[in-house]
């Protein structure tokens, strides 16, 4: 609580801070000039439901304080909304006190309004506080963190302070434990906490008690018992008997889908719905479905019943430009899952192709996917082409590059048709039942219009607020080197190397696996996601599963990865263009990279950088150089991905595709390693471990078009031409600069130890109308680019 402190870290910190907590204890004026200076650090704060006359404990008490806090915050300091995160405060129940009876009622139920009714403001708790009563007895601490966190995460609650240690999974508490502490923390009844006490003595000290079905057991158990057993829990192996034995028992084929298997899928879907299941899960348990469903297919096409009742069609897509679709493919399997028959078109589809086949499906909705900036026109594209053609079918959007502020802000107002914007495949299966049930449509697709609304609104309104300087003031501000006492490192090699084919053996000591699990959704890094309360078995499961795949393309050598890397001499022109020299004698040039330049006003000593700040001036007579690269995990993964499909298995073709992305990550880290030990050599002696390199411990960075640094995705142009990518190493770039095959990497490469990464932010029209001259483009076309980065 020392602000002296926290303003040393936040004026350190490289990416964006949240400060915990400030309240309004000491007043507005205080409450008010802290909440300035963080909001002048680009940080998110947490305000404790504490004011003047001391801490919030009843539901009342905290949403007066919420109110009133996020009114001054808003009103008066001009504060970003979705950087407030609300602490209402959770108090320990359990204490034999009355007046503490309610107090996790009132977390949740402040929780809940905060959520409906203070728009992008999020909320967060230190939730050990709950069962600090029960000290000493970690089984009833365990359960009741776990019992108040699932109703808290369904009341809206957005991150918490937890001992990871303490939590458990609300499925598998012991059920009598689970209704005594759901009637203390729900307050259902004036003596739950001596019924919990009584029984807290029972299991003192012990271990959580899980209800664990022996693993043999299940095959004892009657046929449509164990194909329910199958699909809920993802096994294979005995789908041949059980499906054929299950057959005997039903008049026609379909039956056996419409009734045993339809009935695993729905137990799959809720327990996904509700949180209880992970996607991992949900993906084996479709491949289960559709081998089953495949052994019966042949009757059923003799029968030629096989058009069945569909829940709804959908067509899905990824975008014209756009080569990605781990997160589309994972949508359609968990859609399938739940009765949706799916029209999947692929990657790379123009728009006209989507609404023919949408016509042509009789689609009853359209869902589009991208995971890049350019595919975002391209849905607008879309949607206006939609409204054209006069379709009134609702248009759903997902996709790592999407948000819900540019579906409302720029796609929904061309299409007047429903268009909702869908974070991940766990919300797809609500967000199309809500689409699709007449009960429920109008209702839905209101509030839907009614948030996206505010959101627009909210946007309009911040948008005058954001405060830049002039790109004149702002390269006057630029980030400064002493090049005249700087030694620039004379590259090893100038020049063009080739790699045709690296060992996957070699880059697997060098894979990053933390983002390969939350491509499947288990949220945690690694290696500590193993001790997640929460994930750890799924992880371990999933893990093996990706190893084994793993150790499968290297024993049979199934992919040859690629790269092309060049290093070249380079100085900045005109502060934020760097020049690329054919040789030292620095006449020729074969390229110029286009830097963009912070423009949003800084606090006191904080610098408006540039990528070019980091090279040597031309003026300074210093010769500087600069890298680019290339790489690529290999085109082989589209046909195995293929082969996989045609055996009916989503989760090899998924899990190839997300370790194919892992290995041209892995690519990426090993040979910038090589750049600065040999190629460049500039850390000769680096001995760096995959973890420090993972934290980014090494000399000098590697921006990639398109992360924040450099988010202009057209720059890519120039390293694929400088580079000679495509006859090179096969990797091409789509009309929308998407590297293809899919799992490819590409950037430049800054030696300086003073370099270092940074998010661009907004830009200005001064800085939009100079690149678009220096790039020889139009300023509509940069603004179509770098639409993202608009601050008008
Ligand atoms: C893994 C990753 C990669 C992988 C490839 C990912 C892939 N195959 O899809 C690799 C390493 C190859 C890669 C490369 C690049 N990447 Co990348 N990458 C990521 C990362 C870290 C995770 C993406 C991911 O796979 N998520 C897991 C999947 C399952 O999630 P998802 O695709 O979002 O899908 C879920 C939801 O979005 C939703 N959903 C998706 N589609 C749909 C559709 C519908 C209808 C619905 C309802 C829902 C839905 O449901 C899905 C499941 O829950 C993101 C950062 C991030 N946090 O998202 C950057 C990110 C997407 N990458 C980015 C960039 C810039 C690149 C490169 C251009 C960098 C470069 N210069 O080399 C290249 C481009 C590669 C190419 N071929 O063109 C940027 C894009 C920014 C931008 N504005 O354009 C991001 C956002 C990083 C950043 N912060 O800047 N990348």
């Amino acid at each position: 609580s020392k602000w002296s402190v926290i303003e040393v870290g936040l004026k350190k910190l490289q990416g964006k801070g949240i400060v915990n907590s400030i309240s309004l204890k000491e007043g507005e004026e205080r409450f008010k000039e802290l909440a300035r200076k963080i909001a002048s650090y680009g940080a998110a704060l947490v305000v404790m439901a504490f004011d003047e006359e001391g801490q919030a404990s009843t539901f009342e008490r905290k949403i007066e304080i919420a109110k009133r806090a996020y009114s001054i915050l808003v009103s008066d300091v001009g504060f970003p909304r979705e950087d407030i995160i609300f602490d209402p405060n959770i108090l320990a129940i359990g204490t034999g006190i009355e007046e503490h009876n309610d107090y996790a009622n009132a977390f949740l139920k402040a929780t809940r309004w905060i959520k409906e009714n203070l728009p992008e403001a999020r909320v967060s708790g230190g939730v050990s506080n709950l069962s600090f009563s029960f000290r000493g007895n970690a089984t009833i601490r365990e359960a009741m963190h776990t019992v108040f966190l699932y109703h808290a995460v369904h009341a809206g609650l957005d991150m918490g302070i937890v001992n990871a240690g303490q939590l458990g999974v609300y499925e598998d508490i012991e059920p009598t434990l689970r209704e005594l502490v759901e009637d203390l923390v729900l307050n259902r009844r004036p003596d739950a906490t001596e019924r919990l006490i009584e029984y807290a003595a029972s299991v003192q000290g012990g271990t959580s008690k899980t209800s664990r079905q022996n693993k043999e057991e299940w095959r004892q158990k009657p046929v449509l018992e164990r194909l329910s057993y199958s699909l809920v829990h993802g096994i294979v192996d005995f789908i041949k008997e059980d499906v054929s034995e299950a057959r005997a028992q039903f008049n026609s084929p379909l039956e056996v889908i419409e009734g045993p298997l339809m009935a695993g899928m729905n137990v799959v879907g809720n327990l996904f719905g509700e949180g209880k299941m992970f996607l991992p899960q949900v993906v084996k348990s479709a491949r289960v479905m559709k081998k089953a469903v495949a052994l019966l297919v042949p009757e059923l096409e003799a029968e030629k019943r096989l058009k069945q009742e569909s829940a709804g069609r959908i067509l899905l897509a990824t975008v014209k430009g756009d080569v990605h679709d781990i997160g589309k493919n994972i949508v359609s399997v968990v859609l399938s899952c739940n009765g949706f028959e799916i029209h999947d078109l692929g990657v790379m589809v123009p728009c006209d192709k989507i609404l023919a086949a949408a016509k042509e499906h009789k689609a009853d909705i359209v869902g589009l996917s991208g995971l890049i900036a350019p595919s975002l026109d391209e849905m607008i594209f879309v949607a206006n082409e939609m409204e054209k053609q006069k379709l009134s079918l609702p248009l759903i959007i997902g996709g790592a590059t999407t948000s819900k502020r540019h579906t409302a802000v720029k796609i929904a107002p061309c299409y007047s048709g429903p268009v909702v914007y869908v974070p991940d495949a766990s919300h797809a299966v609500p967000v199309i039942k809500q689409l699709l049930n007449p009960r429920e449509n109008g209702s839905f697709v209101s509030s839907i219009s009614a948030d996206y609304e505010r959101v627009r609104v909210d946007y309009a309104a911040r948008s005058g607020e954001r405060r830049f300087c002039t790109l004149k003031e702002a390269r006057e501000n630029r980030y400064t080197i002493d090049w005249q006492n700087f030694k620039v490192f004379t590259p090893k090699q100038v020049g063009v190397s080739v790699i045709k084919d690296c060992s996957v053996e070699l880059l697997s000591e060098f894979i990053d696996w933390t983002p390969f699990f939350i491509a499947w959704e288990l949220k945690g890094s690694y290696p500590s996601i193993f001790d997640s309360p929460r994930y750890a078995k799924q992880a371990q499961k999933l893990y093996e599963d990706g190893k084994a795949l793993l150790k499968w393309i290297c024993d049979n050598e199934l992919l040859h990865p690629k790269a092309v890397v060049g290093i070249f001499p380079a100085n900045t022109v005109n502060f934020d263009d760097i020049e690329v020299y054919k040789d030292e004698s620095r006449k020729e040039v074969l390229t110029t990279f286009h830097t963009l330049r912070q423009q949003a006003l800084k606090a006191e000593g904080k610098t408006n950088q540039a990528l070019a700040d980091f090279i040597a001036p031309k003026e300074s007579g210093i010769g500087d150089y600069i890298g680019a690269f290339v790489v690529s995990a290999g085109s082989e993964i589209e046909e195995l991905c293929a082969g996989f499909e045609k055996d009916l298995d989503d989760y090899c073709s998924i899990m190839l595709k997300a370790l194919g992305d892992r290995i041209a990550e892995a690519f990426a880290e090993y040979l910038h390693s090589l750049v600065r030990t040999n190629f460049w050599g500039y850390a000769p002696t680096e001995l760096l471990t995959n973890a420090e390199m993972i934290r980014e411990e090494y000399t000098g960075i590697r921006p990639a078009p398109g992360y924040p640094a450099c988010p202009d995705h057209t720059e890519k142009r120039n390293i694929f031409d400088l580079l000679s990518v495509e006859s090179n190493i096969g990797v091409t770039l789509t009309e929308n600069f998407a590297m293809s095959p899919a799992s490819s990497v590409c950037g430049l490469y800054f030696s300086s130890p003073k370099s270092f990464y940074f998010g661009l932010g907004k830009i200005a029209k001064d800085q939009v109308e100079d690149y678009a001259r220096r790039k020889e483009m139009s300023v509509a076309e940069i603004e179509k680019w770098l639409a993202a980065n608009l601050s008008y």
